[in-house]
């Protein structure tokens, strides 16, 4: 140990990562790691009671890891009588407790944290080093590069960018196979017969079960079960999940990307996404033993494409909006909507069979995967006019890879329109059909997907026709809603009065 005192490392929960990059040319003897349960960051919003056991069991995890590699870690308890709750209070009594000579610490994942690490050094009166983050592909600076004078920032072309960087599925400087996305290939419908890999599921330790007992005892006002509780919670168990998507999932996660299934939460998604947001799993690493399968021949080209443009393309693409919007971002609504959200979404009862499945599921297991976020929660929230912010919130509470600086863009940009089209080029609304042609929930479901107006009909569809005409003026000139504004424009007035009669007695009966 130096004797200006050691080098204190804070460690945030979503950096969990044996290569975090304030690690970097440390020797372990010469610093001090310091990882906080906090109050702060346990209730800022209402998690799922399972994400935050999640990130508990893995941090004590992480913590065990690191000491056995040689490092000294300080670690604060929730339980804690003296825990200040917050990570500025705990680093000021690490601050006490080590004299640190000064900190290291990775950048945070979102505006709220960042301001906190901002104000440390002249707080604590030491230097602060702030690292970026080296688990992206692409930094604050190079994603502002290519985003400056582009006046549409289309992912697609961001993902080509990542593509030629990383050399992933290139042929020379081609594409492999000649396009750059087979996405028309991945829509297809599942069918109930479809065999199914289970998902891996691994059974709490002893560590993990007292972070359970803790989250039952502390949290049981927050919404969501713990008892299906299955993640992998350290570095060698997520490369157990892993390897259980490449060998059981991959090669047919393209064909199935966008299909729903009554009771069947997970098909063949990866479920990997908590694991690469808090750093038990590198998104390099995946996307690269990804490739080999294709490489190897043991997974199609549309298949594996698909998986790696979800990485380097949407996860990266989302990340730099994030950071490159700043933090008034959350406050945008575009189209002025200010429905609250229904108690439904915290208890999945409502008769819309699609809404009960996807929110049921969420609350078991804290995952939807992307259609069901995109286009059954999501697509509702917007249809009816749920104020943005509020969604914004329930997706950050209820799943276990919620952090703002990946779900912010995804709900209010991606799904809620909420950016005016900074992120999407048209709104994802859709009637009852698309769900009807994508699962089987309509066949589950009291309402009768093809009627349009009518006690027993499905809401979706009023709501789609009310929702481009109670929007026109802000959507009237969207070159890709022309289609659906000419088809309102030939409808019959009757027709038209109709349709906004069925939505508007619909919304009431939410209210
Ligand atoms: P898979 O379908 O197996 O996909 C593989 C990986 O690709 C994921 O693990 C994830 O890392 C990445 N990925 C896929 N889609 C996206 C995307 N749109 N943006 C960024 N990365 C993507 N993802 C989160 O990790 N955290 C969130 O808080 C989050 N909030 C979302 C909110 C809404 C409204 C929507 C529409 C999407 C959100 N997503 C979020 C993206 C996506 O739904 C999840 O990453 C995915 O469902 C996670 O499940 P999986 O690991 O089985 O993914
Ligand atoms: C999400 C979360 C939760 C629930 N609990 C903790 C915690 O107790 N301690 C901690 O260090 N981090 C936690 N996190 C993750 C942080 O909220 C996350 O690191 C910040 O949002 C910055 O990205
Ligand atoms: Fe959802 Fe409508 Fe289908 Fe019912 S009929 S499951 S509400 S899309």
């Amino acid at each position: 140990m130096s004797e200006r005192g050691p080098i204190l490392i804070p460690i945030l929960g979503d950096q969990l990562c044996r290569s975090l990059s304030s690690l970097d040319g440390v020797e372990p003897d010469d610093a001090v790691l310091l990882l906080m349960e906090l109050d702060e960051e346990t209730g800022y919003v209402r998690h799922h009671k399972a994400k935050i056991a999640f990130i508990l069991a893995a941090m004590r995890h992480h913590a065990g890891d690191m000491r056995s590699r040689g490092w000294t870690v300080d670690y604060v308890k929730l339980d804690d009588p003296d825990n200040s709750g917050s990570f500025s209070g705990e680093v000021a009594r690490a601050v006490e407790r080590h004299a640190p000579s000064r900190i290291r610490v990775t950048e945070a994942g979102e505006w709220r944290v960042r301001a906190m690490l901002e104000d440390w050094e002249e707080k604590f009166g030491i230097p602060v080093e702030i690292c970026p983050d080296a688990r992206f592909l692409c930094d604050h600076r190079e994603f502002g590069n290519w985003a400056e004078g582009r006046k549409q920032l289309r992912m697609e072309y961001f993902y080509r960018e990542m593509r030629r960087k990383t050399g992933l599925l290139m042929d020379g400087d081609d594409p492999e196979g000649g396009k750059w996305n087979y996405d028309r290939d991945n829509r297809k419908p599942a069918d109930p017969d479809l065999f199914l890999p289970k998902p891996i599921a691994f059974r709490p330790d002893e560590t993990t079960r007292a972070v359970l007992d803790l989250v039952a005892e502390r949290f049981a006002d927050h919404p969501g079960s713990l008892d299906h509780f299955r993640f992998a919670v350290t570095h060698e168990e997520a490369l157990r999940a892993r390897r259980h998507f490449l060998d059981e999932c991959l090669a047919r996660f393209g064909d199935y990307q966008d299909a729903m299934l009554t009771g069947e939460p997970f098909l063949y998604h990866s479920l990997l996404s908590p694991y690469l947001n808090v750093g038990l799993l590198d998104p390099l690493d995946l996307c690269r033993e990804a490739e080999k399968k294709y490489r190897d021949g043991e997974a199609p080209l549309n298949a594996v494409e698909g998986f790696i443009r979800q990485i380097i393309g949407w996860r990266e693409y989302v990340r730099g909006i994030y950071w490159r919007e700043g933090p008034d971002y959350a406050e945008r609504n575009f189209l002025g909507a200010a429905r609250d959200l229904p108690d439904f979404y915290y208890s999945g009862e409502t008769d819309m069979h699609c809404l009960s499945e996807a929110i049921g599921q969420t609350l078991d297991h804290a995952y939807a995967h992307h259609i069901q976020r995109l286009m059954i929660t999501g697509t509702f929230g917007l249809l009816a006019g749920i104020d943005p912010h509020q969604l914004h919130i329930w997706y950050l509470e209820v799943y276990a890879d919620a952090y703002e600086w990946i779900e912010l863009p995804n709900t209010l940009g991606m799904s809620q329109f909420a950016d005016g089209g900074l992120l999407a080029s048209k709104p994802y609304a859709a009637s009852g059909n698309y769900i009807n042609k994508m699962s089987d929930y309509c066949g589950h479901c009291r309402y009768d997907v093809k009627a349009r107006t009518g006690e027993d009909a499905c809401p979706f569809n009023a709501l789609y026709w009310d929702f481009l005409a109670r929007n026109e003026d802000k959507l009237r000139g969207n070159r890709r809603l022309a289609m659906p504004y000419r088809t309102w424009e030939k409808k019959a007035k009757g027709e038209k009065i109709a349709l906004r009669n069925s939505a508007r007695a619909f919304l009431e009966s939410l209210d």
